[in-house]
């Protein structure tokens, strides 16, 4: 019996691999069930699996650490690395906001060569999520080796990301094993074998999607009528930065502070004057001196939503005067595309631009649908104005595709899939980059709330940044 063989039978033994009826995460019923987290409880077989997956890559591999994927994929690294005496690196699902606020644990120099080690690999799309925060860093990851392969999308997923996909076995090969040692009912690997079949089907669409390549921030710099949306483009290229602090702390003296610490590493601050007791005259022209020295925008959160006659004077006057210091607002279009003409009618001569709020990250919230379909086409009206959107998920927009000299800014964005207890919900930013197809990550508590907003915001720069590279290859 070969090792694959009595692998895949240790497995099938403990009740690793398991043939029923199971409901899984997603919801649909699958023949078929897989837990490798149960081989904590065999040592001999982890240390089995940790030989096979070592033995499983060419000679020639270059790598010099060690990361599995989190969770399932940790003691089989970790046991690797003992075993191997190269040493191995942690990531964090979850970043702390106390703390460092680091992802990716252990000692490392730029130029290593890190070995990513997972469990099981569908889509591949884990596998990244641990890539990116490596890469960020300055890591090469190269080589990627996993127990199964599910045969979905994932391993030409990894390949278009520069990763090469070892297995030790397909699922596949690892029913066909189990029929032949007789472990399984040909009924029941029919079942299986029509499953995995139409499941590769789903997969593809998906696949397809994160593969087409994204117009570079320079080029839509150059499509962008607005002066302030093709400065946006240029800052981002210059800074390295697709990151938008929302600055919401409690007081203007307090935001001047981050401000001037989070600076470097932002391409946008988001204000909401209206939280400030501490208001003064001078705000604007302090934070503009800050914005300056630190080659970063303005953009005052007012989601003006009335009439245009209305917002004109909403815009410039009051206390705020907003249209003096913001270099961009938003706006909702429940009143309809005259709130663009009032806003413009002030903004454009001062070179001013305008997001609409084409979606929103909160629970239950309206815009949706037909509503944001709206929202493009008012901007597709006004696009010496409007320079983009505040959106969720722009790549699953219907209809044409949005001009990209429009920009797509996402809020609700936090190192780990989330929400608060009032409603918001959090995607992490390589999701909100890659998968969802946006620009920049708006992050208010993920930042502010850190022990070191400056390192926190750094973190958050360097992987929506990476995302967005990666979306350009
Ligand atoms: O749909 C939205 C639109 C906006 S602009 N959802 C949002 O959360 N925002 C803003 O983004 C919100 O007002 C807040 O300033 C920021 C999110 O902050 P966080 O602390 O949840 O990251």
């Amino acid at each position: 019996m070969s090792s694959t063989e009595s692998l895949i039978l240790q497995l099938h033994e403990i009740s690793a691999v398991k043939f029923g009826n199971f409901k899984l995460k997603s919801g649909i019923s699958s023949p078929i069930y897989i837990d490798l987290r149960l081989i904590v409880s065999y040592p001999s077989l982890l240390r089995q699996i940790s030989h096979s997956l070592i033995s499983a890559l060419p000679p020639q591999t270059p790598y010099n650490l060690i990361c599995g994927v989190p969770y399932t994929a940790l003691p089989i690294a970790t046991s690797i690395s003992v075993d191997s005496s190269i040493p191995m690196l942690m990531r964090r699902k979850e970043v702390k906001d106390y703390g460092t606020a680091k992802s990716i644990e252990g000692v490392y120099e730029k130029g290593q060569v890190c070995l990513i080690v997972e469990d099981l690999v569908t889509s591949g799309a884990s596998v990244l999520e641990t890539a990116t925060p490596l890469r960020a860093l300055g890591i090469n990851v190269t080589d990627a080796v996993v127990v199964i392969d599910r045969e979905q999308g994932g391993r030409e997923t990894l390949e278009e990301n520069g990763i090469k996909l070892h297995a030790l076995f397909t699922l596949t090969e690892m029913v066909k094993v189990l029929r032949a040692k007789g472990k399984l009912e040909e009924e029941m690997e029919g079942l299986v074998m029509r499953f995995l079949e139409e499941n590769k089907k789903v997969a593809v669409p998906k696949v397809e999607k994160v593969r087409i390549k994204s117009l570079a921030f320079e080029d839509r710099a150059k499509l962008a009528k607005n002066p302030t949306g093709k400065k946006l483009f240029e800052v981002m290229v210059k800074k390295e930065s697709n990151l938008c602090l929302a600055a919401d702390v409690g007081t203007a003296a307090e935001l001047l502070d981050i401000a001037e610490k989070v600076g470097p590493e932002i391409c946008l601050l988001k204000t909401h004057v209206d939280i400030l007791p501490d208001f003064t005259p001078d705000f604007g022209s302090k934070l503009r001196a800050i914005a300056e020295r630190h080659n970063f925008l303005i953009f005052e959160d007012r989601k003006f939503a009335d009439i245009g006659n209305t917002v004109t004077m909403q815009y410039e006057g009051g206390i705020f005067h907003i249209l003096d210091w913001a270099d961009i607002v938003n706006a909702h279009i429940i009143s309809g595309p005259g709130i663009v003409d009032g806003l413009k009618l002030k903004g454009l001569p001062r070179g001013r631009g305008l997001l609409l709020l084409a979606e929103m990250s909160s629970a239950g919230n309206l815009a949706k649908g037909d509503y944001t379909a709206a929202a493009v086409k008012i901007a597709d009206e006004h696009s010496d104005f409007v320079i983009g959107f505040i959106s969720v998920n722009p790549a699953s927009w219907a209809g044409a595709p949005v001009n990209p000299a429009f920009i797509q800014a996402t809020p609700g964005v936090q190192m780990v899939k989330g929400g608060d207890a009032l409603g918001q919900q959090y995607n992490t930013p390589y999701s909100v980059i890659f998968d969802r197809g946006s620009d920049i990550i708006i992050v208010g508590r993920g930042i502010i709330k850190a022990a070191n907003p400056a390192e926190a915001a750094r973190e958050y720069r360097l992987q929506g940044w990476e995302a967005y590279m990666a979306k350009c290859t």
